[in-house]
């Protein structure tokens, strides 16, 4: 197995990751911007699937008619001579001041309809470039107090817009698979759907909720102290991953995007092999940056070593699943009882009088060690390479 990405890996980049010219909020930026149709180059020489955007990374808020007509031209031309595909568009709903008491949850009325109006113009630009997913992240969607009484308003909003954009996306043909991203806080202090699982629970009160999952974000559960991999087990389980973003985080720390694997090897190596054994066939998203200390040459640093650590932890996955001793020790850990597992399995009258007439061996449970250790300990040596 090779360690050079090739577009069948799916691997794709937000422009405004690579493009991210280290700004931050104490310090201007370190880097120029790129040209989308440079990044769109460089990012198919390094062999990667596609590209995802927010409408204001391709064509800046304000711009005529004819000057979005002259850059998404460009745009289009550049994915076709390099083959990339555009595989998912968002909206822009948090940089302009006019969002900063939220977007489709402001308890302006007027906000909110500019939130739809901006987010159907987004919409019609990600259908006109061939994008099947489209995300929406709430990055203004929360609140610093809540003396204003909307808590529960913004909830209300949001699923209006929400039902209001998917009847948009039906009635123009676009067919779009919508997916939510959740994060904790930042830039809002807290925002509004914080994890996987309060998103799913929302996406279920939709008027369509079968257009509607997830996106889940390594970097967002792993700030508010929560495991990654078992949020996107959710998600999995739930059949809502839509699409996935890929970065690194330590946690307890504002939102660092860190390259993918730089932080948490072991966080990042069971996030790699769920989406390969789940047959997750969707894009493979990096939606992290280069640190602001890099030039140029560090953000293709950066992306090469996005991909290639999910390769090489791609083919740890493999060797970890063809391991003879881990793959005994696992099955030893999940014991199995075909009788017990009958009658547990569904309920019936009869099921539930012989489980309530079951006699238990529970000091045997309670003495019982399951192994853990030892297993972890060999996917530590898998990981390191002594394996
Ligand atoms: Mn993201």
């Amino acid at each position: 197995m090779t360690l050079t990405p090739q577009p069948s890996d799916k691997f794709t980049f937000g422009l405004w990751t690579v493009g991210n010219p280290g700004r931050d909020p104490f310090g201007e930026p370190t880097r120029k911007a790129l040209e989308p149709t440079y990044t769109v180059e460089k990012l198919a020489a390094l062999g990667a699937y596609g590209v995802s955007l927010h409408d204001n990374d391709l064509v800046p808020l304000g711009a005529s008619l004819g000057e979005r007509g002259r850059i998404v031209a460009d745009f289009k031309g550049a994915l076709d001579n390099t083959g990339l595909s555009v595989t998912m568009a968002t909206t822009n709903l948090f940089t302009d001041p006019v969002f900063k008491d939220g977007a489709f949850t402001s308890a302006d009325a007027r906000v909110r309809a500019f939130a739809l109006q901006k987010t159907m113009q987004a919409m019609d630009l990600g259908a006109e470039l061939g994008a099947p997913t489209y995300v929406f992240w709430g990055g203004r969607e929360g609140a610093e107090v809540d003396a204003g009484g909307n808590t529960v308003d913004a909830l209300a909003h949001f699923r209006e817009a929400l039902n209001f954009l998917c009847e948009y996306s039906q009635s123009q043909g676009y067919g779009f698979r919508f997916a939510l991203e959740p994060k904790p806080n930042e830039p809002r202090g807290d925002l509004y759907l914080p994890t996987v699982g309060s998103a799913l629970g929302f996406i279920s009160t939709l008027e369509k909720p079968e257009h509607f999952g997830v996106n889940p974000e390594f970097a967002h559960d792993t700030m508010a102290g929560l495991s990654f991999p078992h949020a996107l087990a959710q998600a999995i389980d739930a059949g809502k991953l839509f699409h996935v973003d890929l970065n690194d985080q330590k946690p307890g720390r504002f939102d660092q995007d860190l390259r993918f694997g730089a932080e948490n090897l072991k966080g990042a190596f069971f996030t790699v092999k769920l989406l390969e054994d789940s047959g997750y066939s969707g894009p493979r998203h990096f939606d992290a940056h280069a640190l602001r200390t890099e030039d140029e040459a560090g953000v293709w640093d950066f992306a090469e070593g996005c991909m290639k650590t999910y390769l090489i932890l791609k083919k740890k996955a493999r060797q970890f699943n063809e391991d003879r001793e881990i793959q005994e020790l696992i099955a030893a850990y999940k014991v199995r009882d075909e009788r017990l597992e009958g009658l547990s399995k569904t309920f019936s009258r009869e099921n539930a009088e012989q489980l309530k007439d079951t006699r238990f061996d529970l000091e045997a449970l309670r003495s019982r060690g399951p192994g853990l250790e030892r297993l972890d300990q060999l996917t530590v040596e898998l990981l390191m390479g002594v394996r």
